[in-house]
């Protein structure tokens, strides 16, 4: 293997901890707060959770520690996509466990959760996780998307644990995952299983927060990784003048990316899908309002741009939204008939009605098609394909053609459209990412050794340097609600959206006619690993905002 010489330098970065997790590990001792509560449904959670739900908030002080000792051996699991730091999660679960004890053993279901139940594992030796420090991926024992929420897998889980005297397992995921976590947790109790579970905080799109949760790990690379390549397009831009570019980045449902990477770039538009659903926005309104801006900046003779898109927003457009549960049922409910039809649009059309039929006969046919592939595991369509840049493109184009008629636009409009995802899922974590993920890594371990399970690992206080950085954790069952899922209420971690009475929303709120009309970009660079702390060490614009209210 070929190592760039960056990735050798980033195996020499030493992570940093809070401060109590940089104490020797047998001085470290829990300590337990109040009980929790759910903030809503707390009896339905009390019946499901019988003996995880209420259980004690958990931090960290000096003392000794005999129980840390313990030979163990702990089993980590990545699930769903990439997040940049997922190596050093495994890497700080690595090292704290070794110091408590160096008998014990870390091991790594291969391939996600489906790992577990096909008893893929691999144990983590010290050269393994020595070749994956602070970089980026989570190729060290792969990821995936099986669901593990049945009796049967449950109860395949135990075996499996008990066949490698594997006593935890660590679930590093985002909000699907960690609720799974929080069930098998309760499961294995109930079963008398002698396994605990512990969930980590991932999810490149930062919509699973709370107080406890700041943020979910990979955010802060993914966007910096994003807000890099569009303030070098905001430089083409501004340099050729002759395009307006549509960029979409990624972020399933919560539009937190995009928030986040206009607070660091200064875009001329960038749409928020959670205000969309607010004021109710029909597409047409959507683009009436980029064409308006496109007309205005031509007048000033600027045309050109860069328009910021949402992944998730096309599910946030009422009409959308209506279009796509309908869907999503559908090709549920008549799937042997979908199967079988030749086209397949056409089949679909037919079966729709009313308004539902004519929005999708409005769309483009790839549109069209885009709509209708594979749903994920959870049944949701997969917005990452669907090309929503380019059909507001489309629509813009047309608009502006018929505002030319009628002398509304007298200038050019050319576009370029671009999908910013994958290229900041994998990228070598930031500082910030490799500390966090470290520290929420080895925080999983102290919860572990403190006999807890159904915990999620949390480390707060993140706008501050790490040192100040506080470690604990909390019952994954304190973040749930009930939610209607496929005909019936389900416990599951409410997803956090952004907030429009937020700080970093107020922000962008308050700036975003400016940017508009002015070229106000700002141009972050790549991500610095070595220099001073102000170019290397800062958390996201969101989390400082978010710190500040
Ligand atoms: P997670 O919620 O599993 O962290 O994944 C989020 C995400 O990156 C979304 O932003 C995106 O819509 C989706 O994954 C893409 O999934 P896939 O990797 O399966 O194409």
């Amino acid at each position: 293997m070929k190592y760039s010489p960056l990735q050798q330098q980033r195996y020499r970065y030493k992570p940093k901890l809070p401060k109590i997790l940089q104490e020797e590990i047998h001085s470290i001792v829990p300590v337990f707060g109040e009980k929790t509560e759910s903030e809503t449904d707390q009896q339905e959670l009390k019946k499901i959770f019988p003996h995880t739900y209420g259980k004690p908030v958990v931090s960290f002080a000096q003392g000794s520690n005999q129980e840390m000792s313990r030979k163990r051996n702990i089993g980590a699991v990545l699930s769903g996509g990439q997040a940049p730091g997922g190596h050093n999660v495994i890497s700080g679960i690595f090292d704290a466990l070794r110091e408590a004890n160096p008998e014990s053993k870390l091991f790594g279901f291969l391939g996600g959760p489906s790992g577990i139940l096909d008893d893929k594992l691999l144990e983590l030796t010290p050269e393994i996780i020595d070749e994956y420090r602070n970089t980026g991926g989570f190729d060290i024992i792969g990821s995936g998307r099986t669901k593990i929420e049945t009796k049967e897998q449950y109860d395949r889980c135990a075996e499996v644990c008990r066949k490698h005297s594997i006593d935890s397992l660590v679930i590093i995921g985002g909000d699907d995952s960690n609720t799974n976590a929080a069930l098998l947790a309760e499961y294995f109790l109930q079963h008398d299983a002698g396994i605990s579970v512990i969930g980590v905080p991932k999810t490149i799109d930062g919509d699973l927060k709370n107080q406890y949760i700041e943020t979910s790990f990979g955010f802060d690379t993914a966007t910096k990784t994003y807000s890099e390549l569009i303030g070098n397009i905001q430089r083409d831009s501004h340099s050729a003048r002759k395009y307006w570019h549509f960029i979409k980045l990624m972020g399933r449902s919560a539009s937190h990316i995009c928030l986040e990477c206009a607070l660091q770039t200064q875009p001329n538009i960038a749409l928020i899908s959670e205000e969309v659903a607010r004021k109710k926005q029909t597409l047409h309104q959507i683009v009436e309002e980029i064409s308006q801006v496109i007309a205005a900046r031509s007048k000033a003779g600027k045309n050109y741009g860069v328009v910021l898109v949402p992944e998730g927003l096309i599910e946030f457009i009422p009409e959308m939204g209506s279009l796509i549960g309908e869907l999503n049922d559908l090709l549920a409910r008549r799937s042997d008939e979908f199967a079988a039809s030749e086209d397949t649009v056409g089949w679909v059309a037919q079966a729709l009605a009313g308004d539902l039929k004519e929005t999708f006969s409005s769309l483009p046919r790839d549109i069209q098609l885009q709509l209708l592939m594979d749903r994920d595991p959870h049944g949701n369509v997969q917005v990452s394909r669907i090309e929503t840049e380019k059909l507001l493109i489309l629509m813009v184009e047309k608009r502006l053609q018929d505002m030319k008629q009628q002398g509304e636009f007298t200038g050019s409009f050319s576009s370029q459209n671009h999908f910013f995802g994958y290229e900041g899922r994998c990228a070598f974590p930031s500082n910030f990412d490799a500390d966090y993920c470290y520290s929420l890594g080895y925080n999983a371990f102290m919860l572990i050794s403190a006999g807890l399970t159904g915990y999620i690992s949390s480390v707060t206080n993140l706008a501050s340097p790490a040192d100040e950085w506080k470690a604990g954790g909390i019952p994954i069952t304190m973040m749930m609600n009930l939610e209607q899922r496929h005909g019936t209420k389900k416990p599951v971690i409410k997803k956090a959206l952004v907030e429009l009475e937020g700080a970093p929303f107020a922000t962008f709120a308050a700036q975003r006619e400016t940017w508009a009309s002015e070229t106000s970009f700002v141009f972050p660079g790549a991500i610095q690993y070595f220099g001073p702390p102000e170019v290397c060490d800062q958390p996201t614009a969101t989390l400082k905002l978010e710190h500040q209210q």
